[in-house]
């Protein structure tokens, strides 16, 4: 089960897991309608250390109220569990806390019933390095447990001892919640608190071009960020390998620069407790002034991540925000021409590359030049000959193309990026743009 009862040592030994899927009619109103993919999740239980021994599914025109699947699969479930020796089934669709109750009922006790989100948060669980990715997780964890803590019920009486004592005339299930509560309360200040640290970190780098990578987990993130830095995130051939944002510097050439952040990637029907939780991480997507949207091109519907990843953007960052797709794994393609041409139609100015070869990384570092070659224009400047010293950070942040003094002023033309420009001409009131130019 999930919230505080996921304990890290307990997927070290391969568990037996059965899958189940339930397959419903789309409908464009119900974000958890449409067809299950039993692919995704054996990827995930894979990923969380479970070893897959059977996967039911099911087509249904929508769930049933008290069980998700019908009384007959129910039964059959309960059947490939005694038979395969499972110790847990874990479902590609959320269940609502009285579905879970039943079907955990169903299954007995020596079963253990794991809906999606709760598998997606105990991978996070796992996975968290950092104090705010941990912080992160357990709020999260918490939130989705607490209307679920009757469900939890068993657990927690065995837990009772180390969570705390009853209040006067409080039943268990109430001390919990309020414990619980209170614990969220906690985290959410202790958030705030790395959120502020970050926010004076981040004003220190205000002035600078930054690059946010996004998109479907596994997509290439890391070792596109890695290739291009020289970095050393953590790669790794399964889902959310990463969940921390790092950031680093990269130097195009002697004055161009930019951000370039790597974070954790998306999946379909992310549950919004982690997206709400994440929210100081996901900070840098949403500062970003480019959005690199990494795809992973031999997926088996690379239409589908992509429109996954933009569903989780659309709460982070304006429509309006540059965004560059960049497919990637080209290398795992049997027609890459193929994948070009259906692409490109749509994403006109898509780049197509393998980040494990340096020409792709090159070809990425190349647009990235030339998008930040197009934000800068040339300013034509004058100021009083004697106050020519000032000049020093525009020479290192723009490229002076003509300085001429005649008399006590000199003229300056300097191709630089606008937000410098707008920067320096207002620490400098001696300098000023010649009008019209
Ligand atoms: N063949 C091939 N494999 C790649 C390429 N890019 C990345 N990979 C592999 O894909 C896997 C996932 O790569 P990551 O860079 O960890 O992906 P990510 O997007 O950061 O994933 P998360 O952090 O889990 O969201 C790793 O095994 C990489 O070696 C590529 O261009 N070609
Ligand atoms: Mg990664």
């Amino acid at each position: 089960m999930g919230g505080p009862g996921f304990d890290r040592r307990e997927f070290e030994r391969r568990e037996r897991a059965v899958l189940v899927g339930v397959h419903l009619p789309f409908d464009p109103d119900n974000p958890v309608s449409g067809p299950a993919d039993t692919e995704e999740l054996a990827r995930l239980v894979d990923t969380a250390g479970a070893e897959i021994t059977a996967v039911l599914e099911q087509n249904r025109p929508r769930p049933n109220a008290a069980s998700f699947i019908g009384k007959g699969k129910l039964e059959e479930l309960t059947e490939v569990c005694l038979n395969k020796d499972a110790e847990l089934v874990v479902f590609d669709n959320d269940l609502s806390p009285n579905q879970g109750r039943n079907i955990q009922k169903a299954l007995g006790e020596d079963v253990r019933v794991l809906d999606r989100t709760e598998l997606i948060l105990h991978i996070f669980a796992t996975h968290a390095r950092t104090r705010q990715s941990r912080l992160q997780v357990e709020l999260a964890q918490l939130q989705y447990l607490l209307p679920r803590l009757t469900r939890m019920w068993k657990h927690l009486e065995r837990q009772a001892g180390g969570i705390g004592t009853r209040g006067p005339g409080e039943t268990q299930l109430e001390t919990d919640r309020r414990l619980i509560g209170r614990r969220i309360a906690t985290l959410r200040k202790q958030l705030k608190e790395v959120q502020r640290d970050q926010r004076t970190q981040t004003n220190s780098r205000r002035d600078e071009y930054r690059v946010a990578l996004v998109g479907y987990t596994n997509a290439g993130k890391s070792t596109l960020m890695n290739g291009l830095t020289g970095a050393d995130v953590y790669v790794k051939d399964q889902l959310f390998a990463t969940l921390d944002a790092t950031t680093r510097r990269v130097d195009l050439d002697e004055r161009r620069r930019f951000l370039i952040t790597d974070t954790v990637g998306f999946i379909r029907r992310l549950p919004h407790h982690l997206v709400e939780s994440f929210q100081a991480t996901l900070q840098e997507v949403a500062d970003a002034d480019l959005l690199l949207h990494v795809v992973d091109a031999g997926a088996d519907d690379p239409d589908q991540q992509i429109a996954s990843v933009r569903k989780v953007l659309n709460g982070l960052v304006p429509e309006t925000r540059p965004q560059l797709m960049v497919f990637n794994k080209l290398d795992t393609v049997g027609d890459p021409d193929l994948v070009r041409n259906r692409f490109s139609r749509e994403y006109p100015d898509a780049l197509f590359v393998s980040a494990l070869d340096p020409a792709g990384i090159d070809a990425v570092r190349q647009v990235l030049q030339d998008v930040l070659a197009a934000n800068e224009r040339v300013y034509r400047l004058t100021l009083p000959v004697a106050k020519l010293y000032v000049l020093g950070p525009w020479h290192r942040t723009g490229d002076v193309l003509e300085q001429v003094c005649e008399n006590t002023t000199c003229q300056v033309a300097i191709r630089m990026r606008q937000e410098d420009a707008s920067r320096l001409l207002a620490r400098e009131p001696e300098v000023t743009e010649v009008p019209g130019s």
